[in-house]
């Protein structure tokens, strides 16, 4: 990962059939790539952009050029978009550029021109595929499109086949899925389709998109099973990094992915560079998107901001390439990429709003400044002056570039960035003990503390992973430097409780009690309603096959719980549900709600307790899954053999 890590910059390239009608369909110019089925272009009908597919001013050189000189360090093209139509000679189809009037190799052009400029060539590749007749889902309103005779099977042996073909032929440094999302794609085939990558080329990055586990358009994995290299946030930045979680945040100059003539709303030169900046400073990377015209040129107003993006990057690109995220909490003034060493370290700071008063604090800085000086045009000297807050700076009256000045600030060592601590826990209460961590974003930084709620000094123990505690205490912790204390003190009290007693009642068996009944809710009923249904065993909280609409159930029994402790529920459900555990509610999730989890606490003694789960489903969607979790373990389904009647 480390080339992508230091690239923090790259270009989304959305090209194909779709480019031709340039978003316009019916007297509706408001389409881009997906205007196929947006439009509900019968496939027949679409079939007929193929003998239109002529990109005569396509020039590779000319795209991988502006992407270099903008600082891009690698090109990301769609070989195959949710169409199907492939930019590449394939010999598993005829949906191709081959099978075009114009047969030049898009893909294998614009791997030699991004060699040649010193970037690298990575490939979009849609899962999802509506032109194949093996693939399912059909589109909705595609209903007279027979799925007879289709096998989903022999599809992903063609996706397969194709991800070899491009993977063997043009060795993209990145294979960027996408279209995983329908309920033909799994987490099984997503991890099968990793390990052909893997096993093609094992020094190729893949993205998240390749497993199931994106949660929608902020593109982080929740799930410690996911396959994949990178989270891929779309449209969007996420308010904070996540340290040691590499993220890649894709997103369009326009409003449209692919070519749309009409679409006049292009991002702003500031917007675009400044996005960059927050990214970066944020330790991900910006996938900036062209949807080049069907000529096979760029959108004039896209190589206009390519060049105003080059312009910066000519004097700035040492404070993005190679940099990492930001040592400080959020800046007023602008944004923060580093550059850390042993001996040294640079302190890139963005500044979009330069101070009047000339003024600029680090917070909290304690490191001792080598130099200080504006990047870019003629250097400018900046005094650095240590302070109790930090380090104060004093710019010069004029920001040196309207978008973003950037003030180089090399210190001493490794950034030392004093700030309160964070004292966090699984929960504040626990029946037996509990594990505390006390930490600040900076790894190496000299924690002390203290469990008697007294105030910490220099001689209280310093903190040297997590923090055990088997009484009823307060933590109080604050950040020291050369001896004397340099931050403010946290503080937080965790309260040990007794667990509810076991009931005493003798189990028939395993499994719980499911109840069904016709409701017609929006939200459950306060009283816990004893639903109409003789009751079926059922060996877990789970839906069982082709539950309806206007639905609800009931599952009631007990649990064993193995050892005295603290429990944690996570309740995920679409629509509402609840968790009884001896009577109180334990989650509640109730509404009308897409698939959303909802998560509480109980302190159980060893033994049996009374569980049940109200689940109802209004209209559409329908999923519920129940979690668990002792102290310091993941949450996992609740096991049968401990669930009985
Ligand atoms: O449906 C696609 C869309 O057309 C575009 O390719 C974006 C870019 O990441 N991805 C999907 C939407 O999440």
């Amino acid at each position: 990962m480390a080339w992508w890590r230091d690239a923090r910059f790259g270009m989304f390239l959305h090209w194909g059939l779709y480019a031709i009608p340039a978003g316009e369909w019916n007297g509706n110019k408001d389409y881009g790539e997906w205007i196929r089925t947006s439009a509900e272009i019968p496939l027949e009908t679409y079939d007929q952009l193929q003998p239109k597919w002529n990109p005569t001013d396509f020039d590779a050189d000319a795209w991988a050029e502006m992407a270099a000189a903008a600082g891009m360090k690698y090109v990301v093209i769609t070989s195959k978009h949710h169409d199907g139509f492939c930019l590449w000679d394939s010999a598993v189809t005829d949906w191709d550029v081959a099978g075009s009037p114009n047969q030049r190799d898009i893909l294998a052009e614009l791997s030699t021109a991004c060699r040649k400029h010193g970037i690298k060539f990575c490939t979009y590749h849609s899962i999802m595929d509506w032109h194949h007749p093996d693939y399912l889902p059909r589109r909705t309103w595609e209903k007279d499109r027979s799925t007879e005779g289709a096998d989903f099977e022999r599809f992903e042996q063609y996706l397969h086949a194709q991800v070899t073909e491009i993977i063997t032929r043009y060795h993209p440094a990145v294979m960027w899925f996408d279209g995983e999302w329908e309920n033909t794609w799994t987490h099984e085939r997503g991890v099968k389709l990793f390990e052909l990558c893997r096993r093609l080329a094992p020094e190729m990055i893949v993205n998240n998109r390749v497993d199931v586990h994106r949660q929608g358009m902020q593109g982080f994995s929740g799930s410690s099973e996911a396959v994949g290299d990178f989270d891929t946030p779309e449209q969007e930045i996420p308010a904070t990094g996540l340290p040691g979680v590499d993220w890649e945040s894709c997103m369009t100059m326009n409003r449209h992915w692919g070519w749309n003539q009409a679409d006049t709303v292009w991002k702003s030169p500031e917007t675009l560079i400044r996005n960059l900046i927050d990214i970066a400073s944020k330790g991900g990377n910006y996938l900036l998107n062209v949807g080049p015209r069907a000529d096979g040129t760029f959108p004039p107003n896209a190589v206009e901001r390519l060049a105003a993006i080059a312009d910066w990057m000519k004097q700035n690109s040492e404070a993005i390439h190679g940099t990492t995220a930001s040592v400080f909490d959020a800046l007023p003034w602008g944004r923060c990429t580093v550059k850390a060493g042993d001996d040294f370290s640079a302190l890139y700071l963005h500044v979009f709003d330069w101070p009047k008063d000339g003024q600029l604090l680090l917070p909290g800085l304690g490191n001792q400044v080598i130099e200080a000086r504006t990047l870019g045009g003629a250097p400018q000297a900046v005094a650095a002056v240590p302070s109790q807050e930090g380090v104060m700076l004093v710019v010069p009256q004029q920001p040196s570039d309207p978008i973003a000045t950037v003030i180089e600030v090399r210190i001493e060592g490794r950034p030392i960035v004093y700030r309160t601590p964070s004292i966090t826990a699984e929960s504040e209460r626990f029946v037996r003990g509990l594990d505390v961590t006390i930490a600040t974003p900076a790894a190496d930084a000299e924690l002390r503390y203290t469990s008697d709620g007294s105030e910490p000094t220099a001689a209280s123990p310093r903190v040297q992973g997590p923090v055990h505690v088997a009484d009823t205490c307060t933590v109080r912790a604050a950040m020291f430097h050369d001896g004397r204390r340099r931050s403010e003190v946290a503080s937080r009290t965790f309260t040990r409780v007794e667990p509810l007693p076991p009931v005493e009642v003798q189990p028939s068996g395993d499994g719980l009690v499911l109840q069904q009944a016709a409701v017609d809710w929006n939200t459950i009923p306060d009283e816990r309603p004893e639903l109409m249904t003789k009751g079926m065993l059922v060996p877990q909280v789970a839906l069982p096959k082709g539950v309806g609409e206007h639905v609800a159930l009931s599952f009631s029994g007990f649990v064993d719980v193995a050892a005295s402790e603290l429990y944690r529920f996570a309740l995920s459900s679409d629509d509402g549900s609840k968790l009884w555990i001896d009577g109180k509610v334990v989650v509640d999730n109730d509404g009308l709600h897409g698939a959303t989890e909802q998560r509480g606490e109980v302190a159980l003694a060893k033994g049996l307790h009374q569980l049940e789960v109200v689940w109802f489903n209004a209209t559409g969607g329908a999923e519920l899954r129940l979690k668990w979790a002792a102290p310091g373990q993941p949450f996992a389904e609740l096991p049968a053999a401990a669930l009985k009647h």
